[in-house]
């Protein structure tokens, strides 16, 4: 059988817009998501998991299974309503209560910033497109660093990836652009220098704890390794994910064969950048700064050579094989390949978790610690005698702690990991159907109620022993 380390962490991730609801309560500012859902989806941020309420209730539960750290965001408007400015006390005096009671419980909060949910103010006028919103990002950062002395982990952006990816190429999160790859690469270099900016504060002015970023990687694989197009589809589409992203966190440049298929990919899809070199200052000072890496890792994708017209197809309510990928110059996922995906076409492969840890230790070796941020599996769970018979899952998490287990004993420093998600919240562009808790809420009473993987969850957390 499988171990991991004694003092590993078991966490479990939620983020602020995902399961606070409270979304006009005592002050909050607005975010651009409010009117997107409403515009564009079946369902709203209304009340969701109702933790701005029912945090207790989350924590003790999270005790109670064995859940000793857990995954938190600041919503950024509860503190600044319009992104800069004013303070909103009561927003400030939430998360203090909210830190107070995860201690109480011995559940260690790992604090991010940024999880999907810029301020309405700040969204509209370009999000982090505009240059401006960098700095409004690092004062927000510094502030909260000051406040919230009790906090012991930081992260500053949750998946700045799919954020670029989300806004900008795929058109599923706001402001719903699609197709543009020079926008996408802007988003995330500038989200970049905003991380390195308040990393290198956090530094230089001593505040104790850890600070670290969250990255989506999933693993990007040739359809046909033995075919040198397809194997260039793979590399392009891993410089959009993970390559371009992981350069500016650890080399604090972007490396010769990053920018070739940068380059490459501007080419054939227009657009410029501005990259200007006091960015590539701050990103050269915070790239040895980073005290941990977070991964989160949901699925792989098989890659093929493509050169028609970009077109991609979002599969929100969970009908298989509802998927469409292909991006002009850079490639097309097959979904039709020998490993099982989930109803969203999220293709389940363990493999691809070992296989980008290696990568990160081998090609970032600066990186200190590793923590897996989120991981689980989105499923129509099926409520039966007060709970969820969710062997799907359990089977889905086992797989991915092995191979977590797996890359420890070759040498790589994976020091915890947090199932995606501790309880149900709503899946951004998924909705309430999309389920991944520990703990199922019924969202009409907002009852939660343990799922056969939270029991399962704490015997792994007890023994460290993975069965
Ligand atoms: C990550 C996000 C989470 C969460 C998760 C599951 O990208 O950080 O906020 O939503 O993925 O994704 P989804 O909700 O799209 O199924």
């Amino acid at each position: 059988m499988k171990k991991l380390p004694k003092d590993f962490i078991f966490g479990g991730a939620t983020a602020a817009y995902q399961a606070e609801g409270a979304t006009e309560k005592d002050g909050k500012g607005p975010v651009a998501w409010d009117q997107y859902l409403k515009d564009n989806y079946w369902y709203t941020a209304e009340p969701a998991s109702d933790f701005y309420n029912q945090y207790p209730v989350d924590l003790e539960l999270a005790e109670k299974f064995g859940v000793n750290g857990i995954r938190i965001s600041i919503a950024w408007s509860r503190i600044f309503p319009k992104g800069y400015g004013q303070v909103n006390l009561k927003g400030v005096e939430f998360y203090h209560k909210l830190f107070a009671e995860c201690h109480k419980r011995h559940v260690e909060p790992f604090v991010t910033l940024h999880h999907f949910d810029t301020p309405l103010a700040l969204h509209s006028n370009g999000d982090f497109l505009n240059r401006d919103n960098i700095e409004h990002f690092v004062n927000y950062a510094k502030f909260c660093f000051k406040e919230f002395s009790e906090v012991n982990y930081w992260t500053t952006f949750n998946e700045i990836g799919p954020i670029g990816d989300g806004q900008y190429l795929v058109g599923k999160f706001p402001p719903g652009i699609q197709y543009d790859l020079a926008k996408v690469f802007q988003s995330h270099h500038n989200m970049m220098v905003s991380h390195a900016k308040a990393v290198k504060y956090f530094k230089e002015n001593g505040f104790k704890g850890e600070i670290g970023v969250v990255h989506a990687l999933p693993t990007k694989y040739p359809v046909d390794p033995n075919n040198p197009k397809d194997v260039k589809a793979a590399e392009l589409e891993d410089i959009i994910h993970n390559k371009f992203i992981l350069d500016a966190t650890y080399l604090g440049c972007y490396s010769p064969e990053t920018m070739a298929g940068v380059n490459h990919i501007l080419e054939v899809n227009g657009g410029q950048l501005d990259f200007r070199p006091e960015d590539f200052k701050v990103l050269e000072a915070a790239k040895d700064l980073n005290d941990f890496l977070g991964i989160n890792y949901y699925m792989s994708d098989w890659m093929k050579a493509f050169d028609g017209e970009t077109e991609i197809t979002h599969n929100g309510k969970g009908q298989k094989g509802g998927s469409k990928y292909q991006i002009k110059g850079v490639g097309q996922r097959e979904f039709d390949v020998d490993v099982p995906r989930t109803d969203w076409d999220w293709m389940i492969y363990p493999q691809g978790l070992y296989d980008q840890i290696q990568r990160v230790i081998k090609d970032y070796p600066n990186y200190k610690k590793i923590y897996i941020t989120e991981n689980g599996l989105g499923y129509k769970d099926e409520f039966v005698d007060e709970t969820v018979y969710d062997d799907a899952r359990i089977d889905y998490v086992k797989q991915h702690l092995e191979v977590i287990s797996d890359a420890i004993s070759d040498g790589a420093n994976v020091t915890g990991y947090f199932i995606w998600s501790l309880m149900d919240v709503f899946s951004w562009s998924n909705g309430y159907e999309k389920r991944y808790g520990l703990f199922y809420v019924d969202f009409e009473t907002q009852k939660r109620y343990p799922k056969k993987s939270a029991y399962w969850y704490k015997k792994i957390a007890e023994s460290q022993e993975i069965f």
